[in-house]
């Protein structure tokens, strides 16, 4: 018997990003989490990793044309509901991406803006950090952050106050929220539609993400703080913003849902080397086989 041709595809997101062989973040986290709700993953990658679940030892970056030729020839051939664009491993990288997504302005587009590994072990430098804000910050529906990227690309690539001193740094009690509203209107000022900022590495019994618009506070969600490391958590977060954005919700709705399933996924998480946690993205699957 021939194979039925009138199967609806299921809604199609186009994926940006490194690969990660451990399954945990990158490519194989976005694939993961994009099946997992149903949608058509196609992958575009933009670099290759080299890891562990403890950390990143090396990357090697795609050529440009590369990557530009890989995207083109799927969106000329399939419908595309959503763009999600993870780690990009060059400058040139930045700029042959913007260029394709500036073809396709109406397709929403999740920017997770990929700075470094878990363990902290740098994927992007200064330059790629302009780049991304130059280019595809003015072209992003939703950025996702966590509070660190948010603090280091709202600073400005210009001024060099680097890493993490504390004279910036909000009184450990309180939360950080102000100062992470101001950097989410910076992040909107340069071209951002929507900022959802993490606050998992914020001080605090429960992570409290927030999401933005040019009015300010759209919602802020709290999450019981889960106690793991995690290693591809964002990854995670920023598919599945963009899957249920292909599915038909709209991005305040998008950003609930997709918290709320991430939450399950690191609930679910399970530590299959020495070293972080990997979330499982097939919790629904696997089932529940906790024993406390
Ligand atoms: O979690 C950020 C991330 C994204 N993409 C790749 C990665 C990582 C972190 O390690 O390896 C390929």
């Amino acid at each position: 018997m021939s194979t039925s041709v009138t199967n609806t595809p299921p809604p199609i997101v186009l994926v940006f990003a490194g690969t990660d062989p451990t399954g945990g973040a990158g490519l194989q986290a976005d694939i993961l989490t994009l099946a997992s709700l149903g949608c058509h993953p196609l992958s575009v990658v933009t670099a290759v990793t080299v890891q562990d679940t403890v950390g990143v030892d090396d990357f090697f970056p795609m050529e440009a044309e590369w990557i530009a030729d890989q995207a083109r020839s799927v969106l000329e051939d399939m419908p595309v509901a959503a763009i999600k664009i993870g780690m990009i491993g060059s400058v040139e990288a930045v700029a042959a991406i913007a260029e394709v997504v500036s073809d396709y302005p109406d397709i929403p587009l999740v920017l997770d803006p990929v700075l470094s590994s878990g363990r902290g072990d740098p994927l992007a430098n200064e330059e790629l950090m302009a780049a991304l804000i130059d280019l595809l910050f003015p072209q992003t529906t939703v950025l996702t952050p966590n509070s660190i990227e948010a603090r280091r690309l709202a600073e400005g690539v210009g001024d060099d106050d680097d890493d993490d001193d504390d004279d910036e740094e909000v009184d450990r009690d309180s939360e950080a929220a102000p100062d992470l509203a101001d950097c989410a209107r910076e992040l909107i000022d340069l071209g951002c539609e929507f900022v959802l900022i993490t606050g998992a590495h914020e001080q605090g019994a429960q992570v409290v993400n927030t999401l933005y618009n040019t009015r300010g506070v759209v919602h802020r969600q709290t999450w019981e703080r889960l106690p793991g490391s995690y290693h591809g958590s964002g990854c995670t977060l920023a598919a599945a913003v963009a899957g249920f954005l292909a599915l038909g919700q709209d991005v305040a709705e998008a950003t609930k849902e997709a918290q709320a399933y991430t939450w399950q996924t690191l609930k679910h998480a399970y530590r299959p080397g020495m070293g972080q946690f990997i979330p499982d993205r097939m919790y629904w699957v696997h089932g529940d086989d906790e024993k406390a």
